[in-house]
């Protein structure tokens, strides 16, 4: 029995001021309120048009499953700030070690005078990947980061250039990273030139596999062994970066042994895997690592967003031997495992062990498809529902019995969402076609407040479907 949330009462923050945040779903204002609108008025003058924003409504608050607005409207969380807050956005055990830290001190630097809570991050991160060989980490701030960081030391290792990765990934914003990424808009429009020794292969998607799911595994795996293999030389190859979950793709799951079937490839060849687990690691999928449900153990992992439960770190980690052939001094930067982004850290994996969130994330799975079965059952235009753990989405398409039912139906996506936000509950969509609703809730969100938001995501297709 995992240690549920309560449904009844706040769950946290009672530490601060203005009391615990109250679990249940209050609609105060319309959706954006007026004080909302007065700020947004604000970040359109004050902040650079480049930088969106998905619903805007100002937050003041948030824990638990929920986020308190400037005008007092309480909106459940389906979207955790896109799989950050899994042990919510206040968690205590978090909270105080923030306080903790950020009075001791808030920065030396780990390049100069280094910190116990870097080194212990580290421990962790090692202790908990999947594989047990030594290994080694080293902290950074974003995912991107990460990500720069595990070619770096891919390429270093190997004496390779190419890197391999896959339709419809999603790496990060950086040069390199833009270029690792698939979709073009809004992520690479206009931001080229593009870092080169990227190649990209097709993804094993089983629900748009042209010859069918069933072929995928094989075909997929076969297509992807030739192309390396024609386009770019083994022995050229560095690493292959994988997710093993896609994320802003639209939550592609790889059919079962896809991933096992690269990862023996790239042994053979003396390529490295690298699992980018940034979005899919951290009890996310119901495992600490989406890998470790495949039974795969990555040369390299790249982690952030749930690491440290809202501050900014991630992460790189992997076999010693790999990540000790850096020369000394060429990883690091500024800001790089800031201690009070470790002490974060420390308290968000001492959260999730402590309340078993990964079993938590089983039972949010075992929730939410029992309501998109029944849901997909009434409604064609769910084609595909699909993840794993607490990071689950359904792909919308054009229904019906003709050849084209598949089509992608990003209108109805758009449509969709937005209701959701009229009602207070902040969805997410993904997917290269933007046609997939993404679900994924903070691990600390209760069930009633689950049902809730499921609830209004029923009563969305009631209305526009
Ligand atoms: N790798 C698998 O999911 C970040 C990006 C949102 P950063 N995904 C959310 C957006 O529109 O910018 C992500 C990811 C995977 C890398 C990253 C990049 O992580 O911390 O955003 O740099």
């Amino acid at each position: 029995m995992t240690t549920s949330p309560t449904d009844a009462g706040p769950v946290e923050g009672a530490h601060l001021k203005a009391g615990p945040v109250e679990q249940r779903r209050i609609l105060a204002t319309a959706i954006p309120g007026p004080r909302s609108k007065l700020l947004h008025q604000r970040k359109v003058s004050a902040v650079s048009a480049g930088v969106g924003t998905v619903l805007p409504v100002y937050v003041e608050r948030a824990g638990g499953g929920i986020l308190v607005d400037v005008d007092g409207n309480h909106l459940i969380d389906f979207g955790s700030g896109i799989a950050v807050t899994t042990v919510g956005s206040s968690a205590p055990r978090v909270v105080s070690a923030v306080q903790t830290q950020v009075e001791d001190f808030t920065h030396t630097c780990f390049m100069v005078t280094p910190y116990e809570e870097y080194v212990a991050v580290c421990e962790r991160l090692n202790e908990l990947t999947p594989g047990d060989g030594e290994k080694r980490s080293a902290l950074f701030n974003s995912g991107s980061e990460a990500v720069e960081n595990a070619v770096k030391i891919a390429r270093v290792f190997t004496g390779r250039t190419a890197i391999v990765t896959f339709d419809h990934a999603y790496h990060g914003r950086t040069n390199l990273t833009m270029a690792m990424t698939a979709k073009n808009m809004p992520y690479k429009q206009g931001f080229g030139p593009f870092a080169g020794e990227i190649y990209r292969v097709p993804m094993a998607y089983p629900y748009r596999w042209p010859t069918g799911a069933e072929h995928c595994a094989d075909e997929a795996f076969e297509v992807f062994v030739s192309q390396v293999h024609t386009q770019v030389g083994e022995q050229n190859t560095a690493a292959v970066v994988i997710e093993p979950i896609q994320g802003e793709g639209g939550f592609i799951v790889p059919p079962a042994g896809y991933l096992r079937r690269i990862a023996d490839w790239c042994a053979e060849h003396g390529i490295l895997l690298v699992a980018d687990e940034i979005q899919t690691g951290f009890c996310r999928t119901g495992d600490w690592f989406a890998c470790e449900h495949e039974g795969v153990v990555p040369d390299l992992i790249t982690t952030a967003k749930g690491i440290a439960g809202g501050l900014p770190l991630a992460a790189v980690t992997g076999r010693a031997d790999v990540m000790d052939s850096v020369h000394g001094g060429g990883l690091g930067g500024t800001y790089g495992g800031n201690p009070v982004a470790c002490a974060a850290a420390l308290g968000a994996i001492e959260t999730m062990q402590a309340e078993d969130l990964c079993g938590r994330a089983r039972e949010i799975e075992a929730l939410f498809l029992r309501r998109l079965r029944a849901l997909a059952d009434k409604f064609d235009v769910i084609g595909d529902i699909r993840g794993r753990g607490a990071m689950l989405a359904i792909e919308l398409v054009t229904g019906g019995d003709g050849a084209s039912s598949r089509t992608p139906n990003a209108a109805l996506a758009g449509a969709v969402n937005a209701y959701c936000h009229s009602q207070g509950v902040v969805t997410l969509t993904a997917g290269t076609f933007g046609n997939v609703i993404r679900f994924l809730p903070p691990l600390s969100a209760g069930d009633r407040l689950l049902h809730e938001g499921l609830d209004v995501l029923e009563q969305a297709f009631a209305a526009r479907a």
